[in-house]
């Protein structure tokens, strides 16, 4: 298993220019806004609020770089599908990525963040696209599961995978960054990798 201590915030960056590029594995978490992308790296991490936890939803707007025991990066992508927000920022969100995706040869292991909760939405469906078609392994966290119901987990997790249309090697792993679930299985499935 990687060590996860310390961990430590490096960079924000807003433009490609200032994207970090070194020798170090990269594992990239993306996720729709608020889908508790920065609550599954600070439970991976074991820390409260490394990567800030937003009250309002859409804060993370760049991508955010966190150096694991000095030999990994944990990057937060900014946060997609949030409804409310101008479309010049919607605009800069869609260059920023395709400027990240088009390095993902850099990205030695991808994590995509859904609502365990509700159907994949089209934006979630083209993440899983850019994940699928990168050539980097990955696998897929359904967040927030402390909130469903023991009736709702099976049929959910089968429609997630229908939805995103996840072969049976893509790794679905019900998570919940409150509860602390799943924390292991991704974990194991990020060191196998980096
Ligand atoms: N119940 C429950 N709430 C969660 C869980 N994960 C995150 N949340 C809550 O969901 C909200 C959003 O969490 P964030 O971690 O800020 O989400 P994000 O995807 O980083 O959001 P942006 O950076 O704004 O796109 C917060 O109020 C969290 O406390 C979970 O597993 N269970
Ligand atoms: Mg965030």
């Amino acid at each position: 298993m990687i060590r996860t201590e310390p961990a430590v915030f490096v960079r924000s960056a807003g433009r490609k220019a200032d994207f970090i590029r070194d020798d170090r594995p990269m594992v990239v978490f993306a996720g729709k806004s608020n889908v508790g992308k920065s609550s599954v790296i600070n439970c991976l991490l074991g820390r409260k609020n490394l990567a800030r936890v937003g009250a309002a939803p859409g804060k993370t707007t760049n991508v955010n770089y966190f150096l694991v025991a000095d030999s990994l990066w944990f990057v937060d992508l900014p946060g997609y599908g949030y409804a409310r927000r101008p479309q010049a920022e919607i605009d800069r969100w869609g260059r920023l990525m395709e400027d990240f995706f088009a390095e993902s040869e850099r990205i030695s292991f991808g994590v995509q963040i859904v609502d365990g909760r509700h159907s994949p939405t089209a934006l979630d469906q083209q993440m899983s696209a850019l994940f699928g078609g990168c050539g980097c392994p990955w696998a897929v966290a359904a967040n927030k599961w402390d909130k469903l119901k023991k009736s709702e987990m099976e049929p959910n997790l089968a429609r997630i995978r229908q939805v995103l249309d996840l072969g049976e090697d893509i790794l679905l792993v019900p998570f919940s960054a409150e509860k602390r679930t799943g924390r292991d299985e991704l974990l194991g499935a990020i060191s196998a990798r980096v």
